[in-house]
C-alpha cells in the first residue's frame, strides 16, 4: 500500500489556512476576511523540494511519480486545510472540534497564526498588534492535545481498559489497535507511556491526569506542530515576529501566503519565470502588467523575498517534512547501471519516508506487498553493495530490491 505524506493545517479562523493552501497546492479553494469560510476541509497535492541525484549521477532522468527541475526534486505530498478553531472548541465553542478528525492521518501538523496580531481568538480583525501570537499557540496547542485525549478516551475507554492487563506488552498492543488509522506506531507508544510515566499502571487505574498526559505527549511525537508565521507581508509583522521568538522556544518559521499565491499565478500565467522556493523572480512579460502590479511585485522582492529568503511557503513544506517529521528521499530502481526503471525510465520514482526505515518495511509499504512477499535482498545501485531486509534506509539511497521471481 503506498502512503504519501499528509500535511495538515491548523490555526484560528481568518488566520490564512486555506490562502496557504492555496499557495502551495495552486488549488481555487474559498479564501474571504470573514471568519469560519472554510467549513468542509479542502484538499491539495504540494512538493517537498530536494536536491536530485541527477545531477550528482550526470543523468538525464524521466520522473513519474515526482518532477524534476532544474536539478531539483519535487515530491508530492497531501496537503489538508480545515475549518478554524477557537478557544474552547472541545467544548463545542465556534464550529466544535470534531472537523479535526478529518487530521488523524496527518503526518505534521502546521499551526498558520497571523503574525501581524490583527485579529481576535475568533478570527474577527482588531487594529493591528492587538492580539499577542503567543497566545494563539497556547491555546491551539490545548485545543489539539484535548481532541487528541477525546479519540484516545472515547465514550467505550473504560470497557477497553478493563479487557486489557498489567503487562506492558499487552497494553501497547491494544492501545496500537485502538488508535489504528492515526498514523501512530508501537514506538511511538511505548515512548509516550515511558515519558508519562505509566508505564506501569493499567489503563483502567488511569486518572483523567493520566490520560490527558499521555495524549499530550503521543500527539507531540506522532503529530508534532510547526509554527507558521503567516502574513509576514504586513507592517508590524517582523518586530511581532522578534517577540516571539524571544519567548516561544521552537521554530518559527515567516511566510507569506499571499505573496507566493500571487508569484506562483504570475508565474502559471507566463508572466513571471519563478521556482517556488526560490528566493528571486524575473519579470518575462513586462507588458502584462500594470504599474500597480509592477509596484507589488517589487514590494515583494525588496520586502520578503530578500529579507527572509523567499516567501516561506517552500522552506516551510521542506523543513516540516525534513526536520519534523524526520523524512528521507529514497529512489528505487530496477537497473543498477542505468538507474531506470523496467521501461527505460531513468529514476522514475523519489520517495519520501521516515528515517529508520529498514529495507523490508520501505519495499512493503511503498513499493508492492506482493513484491515484499518475495523479497530477497536489496542492491545499493551506487555501490553495487548487497543491502539486507534490515539496512536502514540512507537518504538519497538509489536502491534495487531483488525478489525470487526477479532474480
Ligand atoms: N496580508 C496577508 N493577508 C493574508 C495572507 N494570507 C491570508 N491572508 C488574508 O487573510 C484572510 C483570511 O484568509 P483565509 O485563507 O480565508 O483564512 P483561513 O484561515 O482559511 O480562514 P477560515 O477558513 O475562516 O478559518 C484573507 O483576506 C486573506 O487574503 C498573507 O500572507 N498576508
Ligand atoms: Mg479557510
Amino acid at each position: 500500500m503506498y502512503m504519501t505524506f499528509i500535511i495538515g493545517i491548523i490555526g484560528k479562523p481568518s488566520s490564512g489556512k486555506t490562502t496557504f493552501l492555496n499557495a502551495a497546492c495552486l488549488t481555487n479553494a474559498k479564501v474571504s476576511e470573514l471568519p469560519f469560510t472554510t467549513i468542509d476541509p479542502n484538499k491539495g497535492v504540494a512538493y517537498v523540494k530536494t536536491e536530485c541525484v541527477c545531477k550528482e549521477l550526470k543523468v538525464e532522468d524521466n520522473p513519474k511519480n515526482s518532477i524534476c527541475l532544474d536539478g531539483f526534486r519535487f515530491i508530492p505530498i497531501n496537503m489538508l486545510d480545515v475549518a478554524g478553531l477557537v478557544p474552547d472548541a472541545h467544548k463545542g465553542k465556534g464550529l466544535g472540534n470534531k472537523f479535526l478528525n478529518d487530521l488523524v492521518k496527518a503526518d505534521v501538523l502546521l499551526h498558520i497564526v497571523d503574525i501581524s496580531g490583527s485579529l481576535d481568538k475568533s478570527g474577527n480583525l482588531v487594529s493591528m498588534g492587538n492580539n499577542d501570537p503567543y497566545e494563539d499557540i497556547l491555546f491551539l496547542e490545548e485545543e489539539i492535545n484535548l481532541w487528541f485525549k477525546d479519540i484516545i478516551a472515547r465514550e467505550d475507554w473504560s470497557k477497553f481498559a478493563k479487557t486489557i492487563t498489567t503487562e506492558r506488552r499487552k497494553v501497547v498492543e491494544a492501545l496500537y489497535e485502538r488508535l489504528s488509522g492515526m498514523q501512530i506506531n508501537k514506538m511511538q507508544i511505548i515512548q509516550s507511556l515511558k515519558s508519562s510515566n505509566l508505564d506501569n499502571k493499567n489503563p483502567s487505574e488511569w486518572t483523567d491526569q493520566d490520560t490527558l498526559k499521555f495524549s499530550k505527549v503521543l500527539r507531540q511525537i506522532s503529530k508534532p506542530i510547526l509554527i507558521v508565521a503567516n502574513k509576514i507581508d504586513k507592517e508590524i509583522s517582523d518586530q511581532n515576529l522578534k517577540s516571539l521568538e524571544n519567548r516561544y522556544d521552537g521554530p518559527i518559521l515567516p511566510c507569506s501566503a499571499l505573496a507566493e499565491l500571487l508569484l506562483r499565478k504570475y508565474h502559471e500565467d507566463g508572466i513571471i519565470e519563478y521556482l517556488p522556493g526560490s528566493m528571486s523572480f524575473e519579470i518575462i512579460q513586462e507588458k502584462k502588467l500594470t504599474s500597480n502590479e509592477r509596484e507589488t511585485l517589487n514590494k515583494i522582492k525588496l520586502k520578503i523575498l530578500s529579507l527572509y529568503k523567499g516567501t516561506g511557503i517552500q522552506n516551510i513544506l521542506n523543513y516540516a517534512a525534513n526536520n519534523i517529521a524526520n523524512q528521507i528521499c529514497v529512489y528505487p530502481v530496477s537497473d543498477i547501471n542505468s538507474f531506470a526503471d523496467n521501461k527505460g525510465n531513468i529514476l522514475p520514482d523519489a520517495f519520501l519516508i521516515k528515517k529508520g526505515t529498514r529495507l523490508r518495511e520501505f519495499v512493503r509499504d511503498k513499493i508492492h506487498s506482493e513484491i515484499a512477499e518475495n523479497f530477497m535482498f536489496g542492491i545499493d545501485a551506487r555501490t553495487k553493495k548487497r543491502l539486507g531486509e534490515n539496512y536502514e534506509l540512507q537518504d538519497k539511497n538509489i536502491i534495487k530490491v531483488v525478489t525470487s521471481s526477479s532474480k
